[in-house]
């Protein structure tokens, strides 16, 4: 049996208009063959119909940008969004999500690291310094120009 998966799932369905939403950001992720054979996508948003254009437009509330969404050889760049699959192309058209991000080989390595000063993430994400300011192997972040997309600075 096959059960549905999504690499990211946001199900705001269920918010209602009286309910305090705010200060969602989903950056910086490699979605990089994801395999979805039960029917899942890489990504799946569902945002209540009635306030999507409130959530979606409304740039402080929240954010979706800075993956990189990456089918590969056995995976899917396929979205879902609410209710529909659509493709990655029509998903950033229809949404205005991930106007920054990358639909392109990351080009790891075994540890899942930038392989090369080539890769398409170095450089390319979202700065989280208010937050914290190091990578998953606590290296100092950014390297280089900026953050780097994935959950470790390239060399
Ligand atoms: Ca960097």
């Amino acid at each position: 049996m096959n059960i549905p998966a999504w690499a990211i799932m946001i199900d705001l369905l269920h918010i209602q208009s009286s309910d305090n939403v705010g200060d969602i950001r989903i950056v910086n992720n490699i979605i990089s063959n994801c395999f979805t054979s039960g029917g899942g996508q890489a990504v799946l948003i569902n945002l209540n119909d009635t306030q999507t254009e409130g959530f979606i437009n409304t740039d402080s509330d929240f954010i979706v940008d800075y993956n990189l969404i990456y089918a590969g050889d056995n995976g899917s760049s396929l979205i879902g969004y609410n209710g529909s699959v659509i493709s990655y192309a029509d998903w950033k058209s229809e949404s205005g999500c991930n106007k920054n991000g990358l639909r392109i080989d990351p080009l790891l390595d075994s540890g899942l690291r930038p392989a090369s000063a080539s890769s398409p993430v170095i450089d390319a994400g979202y700065s989280l310094s208010r937050f914290f300011n190091s990578d998953f192997n606590g290296t100092p972040r950014p390297r280089g120009s900026s953050w780097d997309i994935g959950a470790f600075e390239g060399p």
